[in-house]
């Protein structure tokens, strides 16, 4: 089948993002008078866990605490208004290589897509600040983060990009960079360009996953179906 759509993954894939979403959970945590402090040891364990909200309660629930559902919400609320406001001021840029892999798949008439964990008004906040435009400008459709009843690993948010996208699986390939996003690409049939980043560098990924250590060694379409075996071909 011939490749149609290229779906990223957000956190860790088209930026390196997991160090100020943690750097935002800590400053929440503080201005709600928590004791509760992520280095970046636990956050990186932590991160097995995908979602901000259910990640704290699964910490709430480590440390034998019951957590209660509203003050979940509303510290997430918090924290996502935090993240945007350091987004905002220019922490982040892009992965190298991800604004040439969006430009190689706009020049081949590839549909974009995203399927993301996180919260839509992280990705406007990152699409904006690393490229100067909208989401909806750079990518044709988004599948993210609550819209799923299942976060990743299950394969719903991709399975959600598909629809959006109006492919099938086997002509589209996945940008990941994570066992979770990897497992969640897998699930939902398609292949996937893996480049771990820093918090997931040491994920245990099947030994034979195909993993590029840079996005930017991608700079054909040839280069992309080589790092992602599987039957489908570039866009003629
Ligand atoms: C990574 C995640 C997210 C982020 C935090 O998402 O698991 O939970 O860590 O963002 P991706 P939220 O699928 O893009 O790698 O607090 O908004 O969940
Ligand atoms: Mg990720």
């Amino acid at each position: 089948m011939t490749l149609r759509a290229i779906i990223f993954d957000v956190d860790g894939t088209l930026a390196e993002t997991e160090e100020l979403h943690r750097i935002a959970f800590n400053d929440a945590f503080t201005a709600a008078g928590l004791g509760w402090q992520w280095d970046r040891d636990t956050y990186r364990r932590l991160l097995r866990v995908t979602g901000g909200k259910e990640r704290m309660a699964r910490h709430a629930a480590d440390l034998g605490q019951t957590p209660d559902a509203d003050a979940i919400a509303a510290l997430h609320h918090d924290k996502t208004r935090r993240y945007g406001a350091m987004m905002d001021a220019g922490a982040v840029a892009l992965r190298p290589g991800i604004a040439g892999l969006i430009a190689l798949a706009r020049g081949a008439g590839l549909r974009l897509g995203i399927a993301t964990t996180t919260s839509r008004p992280n990705i406007d906040a990152l699409v904006r600040a690393t490229m100067g435009q909208s989401t909806d400008d750079v990518f044709d459709a988004v599948a993210a983060g609550d819209e799923v009843a299942a976060k990743k690993p299950a394969p719903d948010v991709y399975l959600l990009a598909l629809d959006r996208l109006g492919v099938g699986p086997d002509a589209a390939i996945a940008v990941e960079d994570s066992l979770n996003g990897l497992g969640a690409a897998q699930a939902a049939g398609l292949r996937c360009l893996l480049s771990p980043s820093v918090y997931s560098a040491d994920d245990a990924f099947p030994g034979d996953a195909p993993r590029i250590a840079c996005f930017s060694q991608v700079a054909t379409l040839g280069d992309l179906v080589r790092h992602t075996p599987g039957p489908a071909v570039p866009a003629m």
